[in-house]
């Protein structure tokens, strides 16, 4: 390591005195001017961490749902996954060392992490739209070089098409190829495919309406819409051209204000879906005859995909297990429709995609989705290659069913959740099975939610338990929830830190909406009260 060289370079990059910031659920997040100094470390840090592992890592530079003014950085390991845990904190270490520390910090995860330094290095970057992205990759790349490392910079980029590029490069190209060109081909192949296998085709079935929040998903949607023409005709609002990103639109704000984006032309019984900002969330809608407003979340977006699996694992007559994995956040009817209806095993982890990605690998099939629309289906590579020499060898209709279940396991993106590949499966699915968004959405109906936000001086001061459905500290707080929740009929309530902004959420679900209103308003005046709230008191806001 040339340390004289790092500290040169990092009194370009430096580090605001005081911040204090922590390499949360996504990676860092917070206004993009306070982030120089966090890229070029993560430069520095994506060295080593490729060093040590001897493989390709990824940076992408992206805050998401996130207003337009933040911005963000996550690093991605070698198959795709979210950075390994003890590396997450060096990264909160190296990022709040102060100037005089960072060679100290460096050496030390060196040392810890076993960190050959004269092993190569290669990192390749993305970034979504934001104005503030070219900049800090800039920084990214100089953290980089520094460190002696090599770097592909493949600049705008979805998150999932980034995590995409390091599993494809780590798997010396048997997932696919590390190009954009690569990625379009590998799933419109996949999806042209399985449209061809489509019994309805007619226009109702081929077009959808996305809104893709005025971010990176307009630009790879335009890329791509011409590969998958012939089975999917898409119209595009909220492209970027005029609005803000994520601003009164996007998947965040359709699924927390349960109310379609702004900008938007729906006509009734029309299938619409949004994407987040870097195009790894999606969620459906639509308005009904009567103008009422049907959203078609993450949780229902499992239902119809494990049960279209399901199905498709019965017709070949194969006997592979299947589990979907949730978080608190998931409707209390969706666990029950999956459970009591489907039969298949649910399975409840903490927040974070890396948390329910991690318990999907333990099936031959597993299906993750956030509430939010952030998912994906892992297909364990024993069931991959059982599959495809299936597909080669059953004939009839077990033989269909087996070359089906091989472009589903291609179109779906295995490194992580991703709205362009989770929006063609769903696309195909509802084609093949002949199923209309209402009767889609009829799978279940939704309990009446409400998710809110409490300010308080430190969240850390809340710390839960059984995959954050109960708050263990601060102490008696628990007890209150569940006594408010006890007053109520189908309810249930929890409360935890976010990871990604500095507030509390707080959920609440019940028989009616007003019950579930009135449920969260009640819990979140106890976490003012009891976990140390800032500024004014919660007032009823719905
Ligand atoms: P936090 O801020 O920790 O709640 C949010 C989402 C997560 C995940 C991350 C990463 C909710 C309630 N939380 O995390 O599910 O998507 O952002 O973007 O949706
Ligand atoms: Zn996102």
């Amino acid at each position: 390591m040339d340390l004289g060289a790092i500290t040169n370079h990092s009194t370009l990059h430096a580090k605001p005195d005081g911040l204090v910031l922590q390499y949360g659920t996504a990676g860092f997040r917070t206004n993009a001017e306070h982030l120089d100094h966090i890229m070029y470390r993560m430069g520095l840090l994506a060295v080593l961490r490729s060093k040590q592992t001897k493989a390709t890592i990824g940076v992408m530079v992206t805050a998401s749902h996130n207003p337009e003014e933040d911005n963000g950085v996550k690093l991605v390991d070698p198959l795709g996954e979210m950075l390994a845990p003890s590396w997450e904190e060096h990264a909160t270490h190296l990022a709040n060392a102060e100037e005089q520390d960072l060679q100290r910090v460096l050496v030390d995860i060196s040392e810890i992490e076993a960190v050959d330094l004269q092993q190569d290095a290669f990192v390749v970057i993305g970034r979504d739209t934001r104005p503030s992205g070219e900049k800090l990759s800039q920084s990214v790349i100089d953290g980089v070089t520094v460190l002696g490392g090599q770097f592909h910079d493949y600049g705008l980029l979805t998150t999932p098409q980034l995590h995409y590029m390091v599993y494809c490069r780590n798997t010396s190209g048997r997932y696919g190829e590390a190009t954009i060109e690569g990625y379009y081909q590998k799933l419109s192949k996949a999806f042209v495919e399985l449209t061809k296998q489509a019994s309805c085709s007619g226009y109702e079935y081929r077009s959808l309406k996305v809104d893709c929040a005025n971010g990176i998903g307009a630009m790879k949607l335009k890329e791509m819409q011409h590969y998958v023409s012939q089975g999917l005709s898409v119209q595009l609002f909220n492209d970027g051209t005029k609005g803000k990103l994520n601003h009164l639109c996007g998947a965040d704000f359709v699924k927390s204000h349960q109310k379609p984006p702004e900008g938007m032309e729906m006509k009734p019984n029309e299938r619409c879906c949004s994407f987040d900002g870097d195009a790894d969330r999606i969620v459906y809608y639509y308005w009904d005859a009567y103008g009422q407003f049907h959203l078609i979340d993450g949780d229902k977006i499992a239902a119809l995909i494990s049960s279209f699996l399901k199905d498709v694992l019965l017709e070949i007559g194969e006997n592979l297990n299947i589990g979907v994995v949730q978080t608190a956040y998931a409707n209390g009817s969706s666990t029950r429709y999956l459970e009591e209806v489907m039969k298949v095993p649910v399975y409840c982890t903490k927040t974070g995609v890396k948390h329910l990605h991690h318990k999907a690998q333990e099936f031959d099939i597993g299906v993750y989705f956030e509430a939010n629309g952030h998912g994906t289906a892992l297909f364990s590579k024993a069931v991959e290659v059982k599959i495809k020499q299936l597909a080669k060898e059953l004939g009839d209709n077990k033989g269909k069913a087996a070359k089906m279940l091989e472009n589903i396991i291609d179109l779906f993106n295995q490194a992580a959740g991703d709205a362009i590949s989770d929006m063609l499966i769903i696309e195909a699915i509802l084609g093949l099975k002949g199923l209309t968004v209402q009767q889609w959405d009829a799978l279940y109906m939704d309990l009446p939610n409400r998710q809110l936000k409490v300010k308080v001086a430190d969240r850390r001061v809340i710390s839960t338990t059984d995959a954050e459905r109960q708050v263990v500290t601060p102490p008696g707080l628990q007890k209150v929830i569940s006594d408010l929740v006890k007053k109520y009929k189908f309810s249930r309530a929890f409360v935890r830190p976010s990871g990604t902004e500095d507030v509390v959420r707080v959920y609440a679900e019940a028989d009616s909406q007003e019950n579930a209103d009135s449920l969260a308003h009640e819990v979140s005046l106890a976490v003012f009260q009891l976990a140390g709230g800032i500024g004014e008191r919660p007032t009823p806001s719905f």
